[in-house]
């Protein structure tokens, strides 16, 4: 069997045996360039910032500091599991590639949607998902697909496709430009930021409110980035639809209507206006519990800025509203002249192109979602994917078609996901269960078979899919710091020898073979999209892997070669000899290429919108009941990184903030502990009293509850914390993009029995 090279850079080594490599971070959206120094025997002796790179400039965090420690942590897995006699044991790869045909070939030639798959997370940062993802999804051929988008960003992504005719158009806030920057239910300090992330976000607020600008955090909490800024606005949890349709209530009344660079390029204008006619600032003051002098000065502030930019994130999409609520964010941002400009919300143009870099092949459609259903409770399939709070009945419940095989390439579902209890059940009543990944977790040990992957620092590094995001254009390819250790797979091939599978190729196929055949699809589809000939389609780096399929795009894409048309243009063997990366200048404008719908406008007013508006209403406060939010923290990513030591440190994470006001409403003090309740479920946490929280919300952070002794968590299940999913039901979707009402849960809160 053929394994995919991976080659070492030849940097150093010093007299003292050690050699540095420069190295893209993948555990977050920031895509800092990192310094990793190696010993003789491909020991991580450091990791630093690396000063020379041209996006970070030096700048990394905590989790980065310790990708080291993350890649050699002694927990993950050094080969196959696979599941005997009701015990996972450690198994060869060709009995672990044996077992998945053996389980999933039954399934698949019955029925293909009885297996679904979900890609987590960390598949965002890994080119080997990234480039195969497609094919994966293909090979496998069933309408059971789910991600975190329906848990994350699909209500900004369904918000791109409405406003501009293309998923992938949601706009940054251009930061080292702006004066006015608002955040809207986003704490970047603490996640460094998400779909507009930047190196060193403090460094950037600093900077802003020294050339004079203003930062306004919209937030239910008292943040890190809410204390940085100059006017925090404590929000009522899952009402933000409601201030912002109040935001253009004052911007439409008082004709302050400046369309700047989105001129001539919008339709719906009036029947905007007119929908918002009754969000007077009265009435968006009563929805949200902020004032309406606040709401009208906040609408001057931002209509008569120069340079303005409205941004969004979780706090805004994970609620009942999420998408009319990101739709209303951006089209403030279109009336107000604040998209497309500098310093405002700007399109970056992603070194291996888009859909609004290519010219279009075919005429635009609509926008529509709902080609099939769900099984159980009908839900509308969103850009190709069920809601996430599906899942679980989709197994659970019996009946033809009921999922009965689950593919997970790096998801923690048992954390993750909505409504906890309910997903524990589902793993268990799956005929097969196959996950990729690194650990055995509170997830995985349900599995079948676990396939793991080796670590981030023995693979190829690019972002496929941040660069898109980023705040500058920049592209930066990254070779491996180490090799693949012994006995373990590249995912590239675990991947690819997953599609042969599906495909019922068996599970002995060359994956050489598949990977020879995307290798010709792309050249297809890239001489279609230039309009030249295959065989003018040529690339470097003829190898099987992940390189000749970049070094295709990147030489295709808007500052490519063209395979020689275009002398001095960008090749993947260019970004290899600049490995601090390639500064593809700032951001400018770009919405003539941006803007896709069928009317070639802006569509600030879609059908979609125009009925899920007319039915929206706040929230009903509950009496009794607090509504809980989540939270993150700077040394964790979601479900992971809590099992190393460097990064399971400091203050306990796992607590419910309460104010100082409904914890003596409530008789509790610091450090008690409560029982939280919900619709779901039901959980003991210890409490923190903070006036981080106002009265009437508590948070907790997702992703811990590292108690599953099935597990191999060993630091982790030190400090396990507890799991907030427990409370999240997942019967609250937003209607037009799927996504689960996160925040904003209704609890009730008690102080828990004493022990004995
Ligand atoms: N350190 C770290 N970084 C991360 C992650 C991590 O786990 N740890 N995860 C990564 C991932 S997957 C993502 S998607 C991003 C997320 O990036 P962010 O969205 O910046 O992260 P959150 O901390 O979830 O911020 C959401 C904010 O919304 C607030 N909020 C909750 N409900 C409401 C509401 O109803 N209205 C308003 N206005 N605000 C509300 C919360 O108090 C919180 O401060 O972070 C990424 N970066
Ligand atoms: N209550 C609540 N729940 C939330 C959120 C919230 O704000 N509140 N946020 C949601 C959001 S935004 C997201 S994105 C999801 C994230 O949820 P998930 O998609 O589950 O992602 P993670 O928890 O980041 O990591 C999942 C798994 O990836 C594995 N992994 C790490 N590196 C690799 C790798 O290189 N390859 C492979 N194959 N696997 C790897 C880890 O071991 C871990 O088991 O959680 C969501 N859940
Ligand atoms: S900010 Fe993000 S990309 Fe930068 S070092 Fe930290 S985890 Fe890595
Ligand atoms: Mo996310």
């Amino acid at each position: 069997m053929t394994s995919t090279p991976s080659t070492v850079p030849p940097s150093g080594p010093r007299a003292d045996g050690t050699r540095t490599v420069p190295r893209g971070c993948p555990l977050c959206e920031a895509m800092c360039g990192l310094e990793v120094t190696l010993d003789g025997r491909d020991r991580v002796v450091t990791v630093r910032g690396d000063a020379d790179d041209v996006y970070s400039a030096g700048y990394l965090c905590p989790k980065g500091a310790s990708l080291g420690a993350v890649d050699d942590d002694p927990d993950r897995l050094r080969g196959p599991l696979v599941r005997r006699d009701g015990e996972l044991r450690p198994a060869s790869w060709d009995e672990a590639f044996t077992e998945v045909d053996r389980l999933l070939r039954p399934l698949l030639a019955d029925d293909r949607n009885s297996v679904a798959a979900y890609t987590g997370n960390p598949t965002g940062h890994n080119v080997a998902f990234t480039l195969l993802a497609g094919r994966l999804a293909r090979s496998l051929g069933s309408v059971q697909a789910y991600s975190p988008a329906t848990m994350d960003q699909l209500p900004q992504t369904v918000t791109a496709a409405l406003l501009f005719g293309e998923p992938t158009s949601t706009p940054v806030p251009d930061l080292d430009a702006t004066d006015l920057l608002v955040i809207v239910g986003g704490n970047p300090l603490v996640s460094n930021g998400s779909v507009g992330a930047a190196p060193d976000y403090r460094g950037r607020l600093r900077r802003l409110r020294a050339r004079g600008g203003r930062v306004v955090v919209v937030d239910p909490a008292q943040t890190a980035t809410a204390a940085a800024a100059d006017l925090h606005l404590p929000i009522r949890p899952g009402t933000d639809l409601f201030l912002l349709l109040g935001l253009l209530h004052v911007v439409f009344a008082e004709d302050r209507v400046r369309l700047r660079a989105a001129r001539d390029r919008v339709s719906g204008l009036a029947e905007l206006g007119a929908a918002v006619g009754s969000w007077t600032p009265e009435a968006a003051g009563r929805a949200t519990g902020i004032a309406p002098e606040t709401i009208v000065g906040l609408a001057r502030d931002i209509a008569g800025a120069d340079r303005a930019a409205l941004y969004g994130r979780l706090g805004t999409t994970l609620n009942r509203h999420g998408t009319l609520t990101c739709w209303a964010l951006q089209v403030l941002n279109v009336v107000c002249g604040h998209l497309d400009r500098p310093g405002g919300m700007r399109f970056t143009r992603p070194v291996t192109g888009s859909p609004t870099t290519r010219r279009a092949t075919r005429p635009a459609r609509p926008f529509t979602t709902g080609r099939y259903h769900t099984r159980v409770s009908g839900h509308p399939e969103v850009l190709g994917e069920f809601p996430v709070a599906a899942l679980a009945e989709e197994i659970s419940t019996p009946g033809p078609g009921r999922v009965r095989g689950l593919v997970i390439y790096g998801g923690n579902l048992a954390r993750s996901m909505p409504d906890s209890a309910a997903v524990q059940r589902a793993l268990t009543e799956l005929d097969a269960l196959i996950c990729v990944d690194p650990y055995l977790n509170e997830t995985t040990r349900h599995a079948h078979v676990v396939l793991p992957p080796p670590g981030s620092l023995t693979r190829d590094h690019f972002d496929l899919v941040l660069f898109q995001f980023a705040q500058r254009n920049f592209a930066r390819f990254s070779e491996p710091a180490r090799p693949v250790p012994d006995g373990m797979l590249p995912e590239w091939d675990v991947l690819l020898r997953l599609c042969a599978i599906y495909e019922g190729r068996g599970p002995d196929t060359d994956p050489g073979e598949i990977d020879d055949e995307i290798a010709a699809a792309l050249r297809r589809s890239v001489a279609r999209g230039l309009d030249i000939d295959e065989r003018e389609v040529v690339t470097d780096f003829p190898g099987r892997g992940p390189r000749r399929l970049l070094d295709m795009r990147i030489r295709s894409g808007p500052y490519g070669d063209l395979f020689g048309r275009s002398p001095g243009g960008l090749t993947l063997a260019r970004l290899l000899d600049a490995p601090h990366g390639v500064d593809l200048g700032p951001l400018g404008p770009r919405l003539d290429e941006v803007v896709r719908t069928p009317s070639g406008r802006i569509e600030l007013f879609a059908p979609q919108i125009r009925e899920a508006l007319a039915a929206a209403r706040p929230p009903a406060v509950e009496p009794g009941s607090l509504l809980l939010i989540g939270r993150r923290d700077l040394r964790s990513k979601n479900s992971w990184l809590h099992n190393v030591d460097r990064l399971a440190g400091g203050p306990e994470r796992g607590l419910l903030y309460l104010s100082p006001g409904d914890a003596e409403a409530y008789g509790i003090a610091d450090g008690g502990s409560v029982t939280v309740r919900s619709t779901a479920g039901r959980i003991e946490v210890p409490v923190r009293v903070t006036d981080q929280v106002p009265d009437g919300v508590c948070s907790l952070a997702h992703g811990w509850g590292h108690d599953d002794d099935r597990a191999r968590l060993r630091v982790a299940a030190r400090r396990p914390g507890v799991n907030s999913n427990t409370l999240t039901d997942g019967t609250v979707l937003d209607p037009l993009s799927g996504t689960v009402q996160m925040n904003a849960i209704p609890v009730r809160v008690e102080p828990a029995p004493r022990p004995g």
